[in-house]
Parts: C-alpha cells; sequence; structure tokens
C-alpha cells in the first residue's frame, strides 16, 4: 500500500546483472523507472530525503556547475534522490500501461459518479494471462503456514521502502493471514507467480472483498494490496501482468470495481493523504536515522517530551471483546457515514478487523456505567526492517486504524487517543503513525505527532467521482 514524497527514478539496472533474463523474457516497452514507495515515510523533520541522500553522494561526481548541461542537472538530481520537475510533472508520463485502464486520466478532474467501462461476466476470459516460458501462476493458500512463510519471505525482502532505504515494511506472518482472509475472502485472490524451475515465489499481487460507499453510491469492490516484483524482475512489466490477472479473476465473480493505496502518482488519485509520526521512543528512532535531535533540544529534554503516561487515563478505557462488536459497529457505521469515501462492514467483517490479534491488531472501548460504549480506537502492528543499522533491525511501529468518540471535541480527541499511545508504548512501540484521514487532524498536533514525509495516494479502480479532501477519508487500508 502508500507512498511518500517526490518519487525518485529507481536504478533500472539495479539487479538485473543476476537476472536469468532468458527465464523471465518479459521486456515489452521501455522500462518504467519510478517506484517510489509510500510506505515506511520518515519523519520529515528528521532525516530528509536529499539531506541524507546527498550528504552520502560522492562530491568527486558533481559536475563543474558552470557548464552543467540539463542532462548533468538531472543526473545529480537522481543523485540527490529528487526528480527533475519535468519528469515528476504527472502530466510528462506516458503511463504506458495505466492509459489503458478504466481510470480517469492523469489531468482529469472527474465531475460524474459512476462506472468507467460496463462489462459483463460473459465478456471476461477464463483463461488466465500468458506468463513468459519458466514462470507460472499459483493462488497461494494461506491457510498452509509454508505458503504463508513463502509470500511472508517475498515481502520481507522485496516490498515497499522509504525513498531513501532505509526502512522496509515487514509485514509479519500471522498480520498477512489475518489481512487476507477477511470474511468472504477467496484463495484465487491471492495471486503468486512462481519460477518453474524452482518454485520460488517471484511476484504476488491480493484482492479482498469489501463493500465501499463513494459519496452516496454503494458498490462492492475488491481492496487491492501487496502487489510485489522480486527486486530481480523489476522494470520488465510484470506489475502489468499482475494487476490484469487479478482484475480477470474478480471480474470473473462480477465484481468491477477496486480501491487501493500507493505512494506513487498514478492516474488517478481521489484523494492524497499524508502521515504523520508520534515518537514513543525518541532515542532508537534517532539512532537509526528515523528523526532527528531537533534544533535546541538535548536528548534528555526529548524523552522528556515524549514521555506518556504508564496507564490509560480515561475512565471505562479497557481492551475491546467479542460481546463489544453489535454496539461497536453502530458506533462506528454511523460515525463513517459522515465521509465520502468508507467501507461499509458487515458486523462479521467488523469483528475480523476490530478483534484484538496479538501482534497484530488491538482494539480499545471506553464503556460508560451504563453499559454503553462510547468511544473506540483501534491499531495495527506494523514493523519495519532497519536496512544496515548495526544496532537495531527492526522499528517497531503502531499504524493508527479505526477510531470514534461520542463527544467530538479536540479535548475528547486528545484523551481517546493519548490513552492510545499509552497502549502502544505498554506494547513497547517505538512509533506511533497515523493518517490525517477522517478527524484525525483534531488530535495530531496537540498529541505532538510530526508531518512525515510520505503521502498515501488513495485510487478507484472503474470509478470515477469528485476527488475527496484528506479529512473527508474514511477508510484506512493495511
Ligand atoms: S502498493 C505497493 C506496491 N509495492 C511496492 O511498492 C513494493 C516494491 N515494489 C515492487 O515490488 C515493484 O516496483 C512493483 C512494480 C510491483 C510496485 N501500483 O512491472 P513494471 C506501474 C500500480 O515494469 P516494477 C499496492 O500494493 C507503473 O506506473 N501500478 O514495474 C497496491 C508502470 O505502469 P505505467 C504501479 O517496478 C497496488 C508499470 O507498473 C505501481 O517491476 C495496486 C511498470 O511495471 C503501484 N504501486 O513493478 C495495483 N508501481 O507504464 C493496482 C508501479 O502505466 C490495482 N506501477 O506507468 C488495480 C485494480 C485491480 C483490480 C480491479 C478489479 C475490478
Amino acid at each position: 500500500f502508500t507512498m511518500s514524497a517526490p518519487p525518485k527514478p529507481d536504478d533500472v539496472t539495479r539487479g538485473l546483472a543476476d537476472l536469468s533474463v532468458q527465464d523471465a523474457n518479459v521486456t515489452t516497452g521501455a522500462p518504467i523507472a519510478a517506484t517510489s514507495s509510500s510506505a515506511p515515510s520518515t519523519d520529515s523533520a528528521s532525516a530528509s530525503s536529499s539531506a541524507s541522500a546527498s550528504s552520502s553522494s560522492p562530491a568527486a561526481t558533481i559536475p563543474d556547475l558552470a557548464n552543467l548541461t540539463k542532462e548533468d542537472l538531472f543526473k545529480l538530481m537522481a543523485q540527490m534522490g529528487k526528480r527533475p520537475l519535468e519528469a515528476s510533472a504527472p502530466q510528462a508520463k506516458e503511463y504506458k500501461f495505466w492509459n489503458t485502464q478504466p481510470v480517469p486520466k492523469i489531468d482529469a478532474n472527474p465531475t460524474e459518479h459512476g462506472p468507467i467501462e460496463t462489462k459483463t461476466v460473459a465478456d471476461i476470459s477464463t483463461s488466465p494471462y500468458p506468463l513468459p516460458t519458466n514462470f507460472e501462476w499459483d493462488s497461494i493458500d494461506m491457510t498452509d503456514e509454508k505458503q504463508v512463510q513463502e509470500v511472508y519471505t517475498l515481502l520481507y525482502e522485496n516490498y515497499v521502502e522509504d525513498d531513501d532505504n532505509m526502512f522496509r515494511f515487514d509485514y509479519s506472518p500471522a498480520f498477512l493471514k489475518w489481512a487476507l482472509m477477511p470474511p468472504g475472502f477467496r484463495r484465487e485472490w491471492h495471486v503468486g507467480v512462481r519460477s518453474s524451475t524452482n518454485r520460488k515465489l517471484v511476484a504476488f499481487i491480493s484482492g479482498i472483498p469489501q463493500k465501499m460507499r463513494a459519496y452516496k453510491d454503494e458498490v462492492m469492490m475488491v481492496e487491492i494490496n501487496y502487489l510485489c516484483v522480486h527486486k530481480k524482475l523489476r522494470a520488465k512489466r510484470l506489475a502489468p501482468v499482475l494487476i490484469k490477472e487479478i482484475t480477470r479473476r474478480v471480474n470473473l465473480r462480477d465484481i468491477w470495481q477496486a480501491v487501493y493505496t500507493a505512494g506513487v502518482v498514478l492516474p488517478k488519485a481521489v484523494a492524497q493523504n499524508r502521515y504523520y509520526h508520534r515518537s514513543l521512543n525518541p532515542k532508537k528512532l534517532i539512532d537509526i536515522g528515523f528523526s532527528r535531535l531537533h534544533r535546541n533540544m538535548t536528548m534528555t529534554r526529548t524523552i522528556k517530551l515524549y514521555k506518556v503516561a504508564d496507564q490509560p487515563q480515561l475512565p471505562g478505557f479497557r481492551q475491546l471483546k467479542k460481546e463489544d462488536i453489535p454496539q461497536v459497529h453502530t458506533l462506528l457505521s454511523t460515525y463513517l457515514q459522515k465521509f465520502n469515501l468508507a467501507p461499509v462492514f458487515t458486523e462479521d467483517e467488523l469483528a475480523h478487523w476490530l478483534t484484538p490479534v496479538e501482534g497484530v491488531v488491538d482494539a480499545f472501548v471506553v464503556q460508560g456505567s451504563n453499559g454503553k460504549i462510547t468511544d473506540l480506537c483501534s491499531f495495527y502492528h506494523l514493523p519495519s526492517t532497519v536496512i544496515g543499522n548495526k544496532n537495531y533491525n527492526t522499528m517497531r511501529a503502531a499504524y493508527s486504524f479505526y477510531n470514534v468518540t461520542h463527544l467530538p471535541t479536540e479535548e475528547r480527541w486528545n484523551d481517546l487517543m493519548g490513552d492510545a499511545l499509552i497502549m502502544a508504548k505498554k506494547l513497547d512501540m517505538d512509533v506511533f503513525n497515523a493518517l490525517n484521514v477522517m478527524e484525525n487532524e483534531k488530535f495530531l498536533k496537540p498529541l505532538k505527532f510530526g508531518e512525515g514525509d510520505g503521502y498515501l495516494q488513495y485510487y478507484l479502480y472503474n470509478w470515477q467521482c469528485p476527488a475527496v479532501t484528506p479529512n473527508n477519508v474514511g477508510l484506512v487500508l493495511l
């Protein structure tokens, strides 16, 4: 899922030397560069992409400024982790694949609501898209620990990194099972590509069913996530094949719309949100380069600034139990009606997403003395690998999920989410991350969240509607 600061050109040659291209043989058209990720976004008040990238660029590679050509300048900007404006302006990109898909053009501003194209199941091929020789499709069985482990390893080694390649998402096997097997999941939508020679899993994409509401329209959709191509097979146009194949499999079930998030800019986001980060273990975050000691601040003062209480403070605050689900379902469903883009959960789905699973998801409610549940907060556990740090391998992160309060004052939001921070700290999280979705702006500043350098684009497939502002997004994807 997610995005980041200005995408920078991928090193398209990375790894190609080791690649058995004859095996892959997938090259069509010009390789595309930008695959900047979304997720692990860094604390922008901290190690900024350009700062760290440029400081690591050897001075000898910087050309004489007086004689700079446009190419030199672009090369230099690429070394600094910056895209030239010309290349980053969305209009300048060709989108050879995306321009063939039922999505709004990059410069469109839809005003209508509805599907972009209409087909029927009879129009859809019942045979899979062809893969290059020596690769084959395989639907992954997420109830089989061995196959879960294979997806885990593919993502652990190849999934989303921040722009400076300092952090990479490390979705746990238990998390992946939870994320991919909600009510109504289908194995055929857990799409893998294996190398025929050694059976190794080299690419993946997934879909799960979810009814969504965009403005007034409720539409059955799939949420697409965990698109991943092995680093050695990048820029060979395998991603479009994965996307077309999962589209075919979803269409065969008479579903024609999808929602997904990404860090990269594609045609055409319906919303653009931003990540915020709340330090819980500032010393470690500084040691691993996620944050930076602010000017005029000592480490001691920084630690004090981010200290939280040992125990939650709101009377009636406790872990969510199974028996709470009917009340919480009403509370959250009513709340989500306020937003222009939101999931429509059944009670079963909500029970799946909010019942606490150790090391995966936590949820808490506030219950009044009359038994009525008035508030909900929740977060999921998504650590990132710290790449190449000698002291730490992992950054432990909690991500804000669905939160509701009956008293929509700033004070109440701060009390509720302040308790969420306390619970995250008790679980030894280093950082608490949140998007500026829903009413999150109400607590981000007061609770000392810092603005990240990561953006998250929200996309709809085969559905057009007017753009949604960040605080009108009522959806969090994993
Ligand atoms: S977002 C997370 C994506 N994963 C990562 O970032 C992990 C690390 N990166 C990789 O594994 C690869 O770089 C990926 C691209 C696999 C991302 N979403 O094969 P290529 C376009 C959509 O030569 P590679 C998530 O999981 C790119 O613009 N398209 O490139 C949600 C170009 O097209 P165009 C993307 O680098 C996914 C083409 O692919 C993305 O080897 C939602 C190049 O292909 C991206 N994140 O592989 C998927 N990145 O020429 C859409 C690049 O047009 C679902 N591209 O510019 C659509 C709905 C489907 C279901 C519909 C049902 C109705």
